[in-house]
């Protein structure tokens, strides 16, 4: 069966610090659902002393919490070693999966949590799918997050319209939209979207992960890969990411040097963090690239991993202001 179309819409990158919701990357395995607001309904069951019907009146009226985290897809399921470099930063409202669990009250045998979207359809040569993923009891009760806006805005329909799960420090495939269904179980769902796809083997182990805790990265944002510049001062924009704070991120132009660039500190928040470099540059192409590391020592890896150091080419113009120093 071959490789399906999972990007519901292309994206632009730009630098604004929040990334506006028609720049953010859309995802869907099994098509944009169409959710009734009114009718759509979030049950909380399994291994639960009491079981949970909200309305979404019900949701709404809870307390709202408010953070920014970044966001940022694995790839395609097919081709994991295959950089996406698709990554937003977003302002989410909602609440914490704990205030409903702890109202549900789960049962001493619930050990995972299971979240599904109302998106049905087929993958990978397989009808009737739903979009299924899970997490640790303990994992979701401390990471997972409900949100209905995106961004001060009631989430659109592509993104999950109207809860949908968000998980920081997470690849995007954790955070399911259409939020209908929370289980709580014993084992592990055996699904398409848990144990067949997104899951991966670490470098220097043998087992097979699900994927959860992103990797380290970094991204050029301005300027794009493919400009002509009229001038060869340049200010290089980026944002770097990783599960706890990036320390560093180098660049280098033309294979020279790595040069630190100057890095905003990571906050309370799960955001990306900024990165800046001027750079003169003379007339003709240059390859400029960008590498991350983060706290724990991890560093972006050479070309052939999906979180490869990023690499831009942009072209200077004869004729501009370096070309005169
Ligand atoms: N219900 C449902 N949730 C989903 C998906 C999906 O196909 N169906 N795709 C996942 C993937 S792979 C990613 S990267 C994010 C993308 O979220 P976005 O489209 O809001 O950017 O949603 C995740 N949640
Ligand atoms: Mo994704």
């Amino acid at each position: 069966m071959g490789e399906q179309a999972l990007d519901v819409r292309d994206f632009d990158d730009v630098t604004d610090f929040l990334t506006p919701v028609d720049h953010v990357f859309v995802r869907a395995h099994l098509g944009v659902p169409d959710v009734d607001a009114d009718s759509w309904t979030l049950s909380v069951e399994g291994l639960v002393e009491r079981p949970l019907l909200l309305r979404l009146d019900d949701v709404l009226a809870l307390p709202a919490r408010r953070f920014t985290a970044f966001h940022e897809c694995f790839g395609n399921p097919f081709r994991p070693d295959v950089p996406t470099r698709a990554v937003a930063n977003l302002r989410w409202t909602g609440f914490d999966l704990s205030v409903l669990l702890d109202r549900a009250g789960p049962l001493a045998a619930a050990r995972h949590v299971l979240f599904e979207g109302a998106d049905t359809g087929s993958f990978d040569g397989e009808d009737g799918l739903s979009y299924v993923k899970d997490l640790p009891l303990e994992t979701a009760r401390r990471d997972v997050f409900l949100a209905y806006e995106m961004n001060g805005e009631p989430l659109t329909a592509r993104h999950g319209h109207p809860l949908r799960a968000v998980v920081p420090r997470m690849f995007g495939t954790n955070s399911v939209k259409w939020l209908t269904r929370i289980v709580l179980a014993e084992e592990r769902p055996d699904h398409m979207f848990t144990t067949r796809f997104y899951t991966r083997v670490h470098p220097g182990e043998q087992v097979r992960r699900p994927v959860r805790a992103v990797d380290v990265g970094s991204k050029i944002l301005s300027p794009r890969d493919g400009d002509q510049l009229a001038d060869g001062i340049v200010e290089l924009v980026g944002r770097a990411w990783s599960v706890g704070e990036v320390v560093s991120v180098e660049v280098s132009v033309d294979d020279g040097d790595w040069r630190p660039a100057s890095l905003d500190p990571l906050g309370d928040e799960p955001a990306w963090q900024p990165f800046t470099l001027s750079l003169r540059l003379p007339p003709g192409p240059h390859r400029i690239r960008a590498r991350a590391t983060d706290r724990d020592g991890r560093v972006q890896p050479p070309p052939g991993l999906r979180n490869s150091v990023h690499e831009i080419t942009v072209t200077v113009t004869p004729g501009g202001a370096a070309a005169e120093a």
